[in-house]
């Protein structure tokens, strides 16, 4: 381990909504409240701009302006991750300055999806463009194959990338690949730190050994992960089984209603309203809103939901 990375994360990294207004322009008075509900909920850190946030659909104005907003909300009481991905690596490097400027802890960045990288010394490369723009942050490569389609070999990675990224601290992991998860936390001599992003199936990574989840659903869900970890450190395996099948439940309707755009309706079910997705993202609908409360009711999901800091 690197000096870099001295500083694990141990529990849950939520990566938050963008509040929108109606016309989709960006709420960011609304920022500060979802942080203190963040902080209330036992969460220790933020993801910010990434898949959940909206930030592939943000402009890179707006992508910097809800990062200092986050930023200086958090006031250092959560890390702060911003997610700095862009088709173009040098708009990519431009929000990685920024965020090191505004107070970040972390960039994390996945790389264009359009023209797809096809080799690992070209990952290398052009993780090194972004990190460039924010020498003195630890940098998170941010592997969600499912929505970027590049899925190259994460072990063989992190073997050839010690030495090149001096500021390169592990991965925000976000696939079902479990096995391939351990070997990543053991590859290069454990020098990077794993970060596990698929949260239904964060008792499987728990069992690998790591500590350190990033995701959507611990926005509104933060109560039932704390417990299914307490239970798994308690040995109480049983528990911790129950509480993940209500996490599997809870993600089986999320999908069913779209994924992304019913979980920033959620948010509005458990009393912080953070607008409606902006397109392409197809925009949720009223009677889909009261068909999926319904649902959500049946499972009991507001029995342990996030509750709601009120200032
Ligand atoms: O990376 C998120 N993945 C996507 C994190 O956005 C595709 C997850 O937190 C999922 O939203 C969550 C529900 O499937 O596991």
């Amino acid at each position: 381990m690197n000096d870099m990375t001295a500083t694990r994360i141990q529990g849950l990294v939520a990566a938050p909504f963008t509040p929108m207004h109606a016309d989709g322009s960006i709420h960011t008075e609304r920022i500060h409240e979802i942080v203190q509900t963040l902080i209330s909920n036992g969460i220790k850190g933020m993801f910010v701009c990434g898949s959940t946030g909206e930030g592939p659909s943000m402009t890179t104005a707006e992508r910097m302006e809800a990062a200092a907003t986050f930023i200086r909300a958090a006031d250092k009481k959560l890390k702060v991750f911003v997610h700095v991905g862009h088709n173009s690596l040098q708009e990519a490097q431009q929000l990685a300055a920024h965020a090191q400027e505004h107070g970040a802890d972390f960039i994390s960045a996945t790389l264009p999806t359009y023209f797809k990288i096809q080799t690992i010394p070209g990952l290398i490369d052009s993780l090194a463009t972004i990190a460039a723009g924010a020498p003195r942050l630890p940098l998170f490569y941010y592997n969600i194959p499912a929505l970027t389609g590049i899925s190259l070999d994460m072990v063989a990675f992190l073997e050839q990338a010690a030495g090149k990224l001096p500021t390169l601290a592990g991965i925000k992991y976000t696939a079902p690949f479990m096995h391939d998860f351990q070997a990543c936390m053991h590859a290069s001599e454990g020098r990077y730190e794993l970060l596990y992003g698929t949260d239904e199936m964060l008792l499987s990574a728990l069992a690998t050994g790591s500590h350190g989840f990033i995701g959507s659903t611990y926005n509104f869900a933060a109560p039932l992960y704390l417990e299914l970890i307490q239970a798994f450190n308690d040995g109480q395996l049983q528990k911790a089984q129950q509480c993940q099948l209500r996490s599997v439940e809870m993600v089986r309707i999320i999908v069913k209603y779209g994924g992304l755009r019913a979980q920033k309706a959620m948010m509005r079910m458990i009393g912080l309203d953070c607008g409606n997705v902006r397109l392409p993202l197809q925009p949720f609908e009223e009677n889909e809103y009261i068909s999926m409360e319904k649902d959500l009711r049946a499972i009991g999901f507001f029995d342990w939901c996030t509750r709601v800091a009120k200032p």
